[in-house]
């Protein structure tokens, strides 16, 4: 950072205090990662300088050839990665690709039918509060009462009755499988189309430790950042029948000039999810997750659903009468960072909330294993018992910072040709 520190030295110091925030403390955010030194390599290299609106050998600008082969390379590798028949890795977002396919096969004002916001689904999939819940007539299905896993007789009991025009699966605070095949069944009794949106668990189903949607799905959505461990962005994978409709709304429909170094990333990334490595990350994220999600519940933690089969859970804090965001306020202040988050049925506010979201993807890049979810159970465990002691807080954001030297920020990845 030796040129940035002498041009705005500012902003020098602002990446400097990100990164000792992101080497001293537990990150437990399940939404985030920390990329590798390629991918960072790719993400600020001067392929953010070209313009090159379009797709590979057919743009709007001279001067692509360098530019089509980072996008080609990034497209097939994504293809090959999840065996889909088409992908496009323009989408800036999880949000704007959310939207392509919508914009693609809907028209204003036609059902869908989505996950509820409140019981792990995500904004785009057609909550009120976003667009997708204004352009379009949007229904949701959710959670059952007494399991907390998601009621398919439930939704598919509201798809004949709704008959929606498409089913849009996939969540952000679900910490089950998602049975993709049961939502293909539901969406051919009704003659809706299928859309998964994948963001979350996409590094999971990469590595083989979550099924895949792709061969039920007619469209898959899904971010790179997440557990995919890529840059920050997203791609949509569908069948070769709806691939030119597909990019034609990406571009020019919904945006202009692709971010070409973002993209030289995601290749990158797609290389990297595809070695023997990152399988075992991934089955490791899960492992992960179980244990620190049993840790917790043999302190008497009430664990959503009961347990994990993915990188994530929801702890219940209602029996310990506390909220969820004053949890994650007194963590972050012990060096445990996550987010509060509303549980099924919540009676508090999204702003108060009765629960945390934990995940494990961070934790797991850092070579963490079975044994250091105990250590990390018993922080949290220490602070949440005691929650107001800022005197323990600070004791325990001390021992956190002392562990954490042991742990590299920088997934190290052996690329295996
Ligand atoms: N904001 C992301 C998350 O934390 O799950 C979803 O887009």
């Amino acid at each position: 950072m030796t040129a940035l520190m002498k041009a705005d030295p500012v902003i020098a110091r602002v990446i400097s205090g990100e990164e000792r925030r992101e080497t001293e403390k537990i990150i437990l955010i399940a939404s985030e990662n920390y990329v590798s030194q390629a991918v960072m390599d790719a993400q600020g290299s001067i392929l953010s300088n070209k313009y090159a609106e379009g797709y590979p050998a057919k743009r709007f600008y001279e001067g692509c050839e360098y530019v089509d082969q980072a996008e080609s390379l990034a497209i097939e590798r994504a293809k090959a990665l999840f065996g889909a028949e088409h992908c496009n890795v323009q989408p800036l977002s999880g949000t704007v690709a959310n939207l392509a396919v919508y914009l693609t096969m809907l028209k204003p004002g036609d059902r869908i039918l989505g996950m509820n916001l409140s019981h792990g689904g995500h904004l785009s999939h057609g909550a009120p509060a976003s667009f997708t819940g204004r352009i379009f007539e949007s229904h949701h299905y959710g959670v059952s009462r007494e399991t907390y896993t998601i009621d398919y007789d439930e939704a598919e009991t509201m798809a004949k009755r709704i008959r929606p025009k498409m089913i849009v699966v996939g969540a952000s605070s679900y910490s089950r499988i998602i049975d993709f095949e049961r939502f293909r069944r539901i969406a051919d009794e009704v003659g809706a189309l299928l859309m998964t949106d994948i963001a979350h668990i996409a590094g999971l189903v990469a590595a083989g430790a979550h099924p895949s949607p792709v061969p039920h799905a007619d469209f898959v959505t899904s971010t790179t950042h997440k557990t995919l461990r890529g840059p920050r962005g997203a791609f949509i994978l569908c069948k070769k029948e709806y691939a030119d409709l597909i990019d034609h709304t990406v571009f020019p429909g919904l945006q202009g000039g692709p971010f070409m170094n973002i993209i030289a990333a995601k290749a990158v990334c797609f290389k990297e999810a595809s070695t023997q490595q990152f399988r075992e990350y991934g089955h490791q994220i899960v492992k992960n997750a179980k244990a620190l999600c049993q840790a917790l519940k043999a302190k008497g933690y009430e664990i959503v659903t009961g347990s994990t089969d993915n990188h994530l859970f929801l702890v219940n804090l209602t029996n310990r009468e506390i909220t969820g965001r004053d949890a994650a306020r007194a963590l972050d202040r012990a060096g445990i960072t996550l987010n509060k988050n509303v549980i099924p049925f919540d009676t508090q506010s999204p702003y108060v909330t009765s629960g945390i979201r934990i995940g494990t993807p961070i934790v797991t890049t850092r070579g963490m294993k079975e044994k250091e979810m105990d250590l990390i159970a018993d922080w949290i465990d220490r602070v949440l018992s005691d929650i107001e002691n800022e005197t323990l807080q600070k004791q325990v954001a001390d021992e956190v910072r002392e562990f954490c030297r042991g742990y590299p920020t920088r997934p190290v990845v052996l690329h295996e040709d």
